[in-house]
């Protein structure tokens, strides 16, 4: 299995092509990179951070990538810098995803109820409109409202499966990451999401760590294309995926590092993998 992942580099804070690589590469599938952007750090949470777009580098990347017939089974697009980029994706989908491959985009736009620094109603437009190339969508609750018009603060328990209606009309099988969710006694964290069976919601839940810890929805995706491509069904890629995240940001937690530097998803790679086996020898 070959994997494309889009996204940037951000070189401090453990988010998109730093997270990527190695979640994917460790799931034991082919992970090539096409980078959108250099930056010093993430945009989230720092101040005077570089950011060097590369668009213009990628036209001719793709000029050699198909000189030498380059094909992929999965496509994962993250964080885009501009709508020229998300034209980019689009065409890219089009000239190098297998005919029985999957086009996966993380619509990364805001958290939180807010969109990130550079991204406006324009961009959150074009990006409705690559979610109509995708298969399959993963946007945390903030994008999911974004790409819906519906208000954030509007937004309750009873809302999620209708906000995943809706998101239906982008795109086949959309999902929607930190759901909250209270039961009796602990307060749960969800990620609701269609199944292959058309029209059948699913949800899966862990218990919710407390705070806000940055690139947890890069660790999610990335652990989730990796199980995909492994052929792991969705169900249990959701599964493995939602727990690797929980772990993560408990691991963060208990570090007591920053949240902005990322999260501490290294010591928990091992368990990734061991369930990964486990699922793929069933
Ligand atoms: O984790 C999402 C992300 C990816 N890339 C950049 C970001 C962010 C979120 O802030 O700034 C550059």
């Amino acid at each position: 299995m070959r994997v494309l992942a889009i996204n940037d580099i951000s070189c401090v804070g453990k988010c998109s092509l730093t997270v990527a690589l190695p979640i994917i590469s460790a799931s034991g599938v082919t992970c090539d990179i096409l980078p959108t952007a250099i930056l010093s750090t993430h945009t989230g949470g720092f101040t005077g951070y570089t950011f060097r777009d590369l668009s213009e580098d990628i036209p001719a990347i793709l000029k050699h990538w198909k000189s030498i017939n380059l094909k992929y089974d999965y496509i994962v697009s993250g964080y885009l810098g501009s709508i020229e980029q998300i034209d980019m994706v689009k065409q890219i989908k089009n000239e190098f995803l297998n005919p029985n491959g999957t086009m996966i985009v993380d619509p990364v736009m805001g958290d939180n109820g807010i969109l990130y620094s550079h991204f406006d109603d324009k961009f959150v437009n074009e990006m409705k409109g690559l979610c109509k190339f995708a298969d399959i969508i993963v946007p945390n609750l903030t994008e999911a409202c974004f790409l819906t018009d519906t208000p954030f603060n509007s937004v309750n328990e009873q809302s999620y499966t209708e906000i995943l209606k809706k998101l239906q009309t982008l795109c086949g099988r959309p999902s929607i990451t930190g759901c909250d969710e209270k039961d009796s006694e602990n307060h749960i964290r969800s990620t609701v999401y269609y199944t292959n069976e058309a029209y059948q919601t699913k949800t899966f839940s862990t218990e919710k760590i407390e705070g806000s810890f940055h690139g947890a929805g890069d660790v999610y995706v990335s652990a989730l294309v990796g199980a995909l491509a492994r052929g792991i069904n969705i169900d249990t890629a959701v599964a493995i995926s939602a727990t690797f995240t929980k772990d993560s940001i408990l691991q963060t937690k208990q570090d007591g590092t920053e949240a902005r530097f990322g999260l501490n998803s290294e010591s928990c790679m091992l368990s990734l993998l061991q369930n990964l086996d486990k699922a793929s020898s069933l």
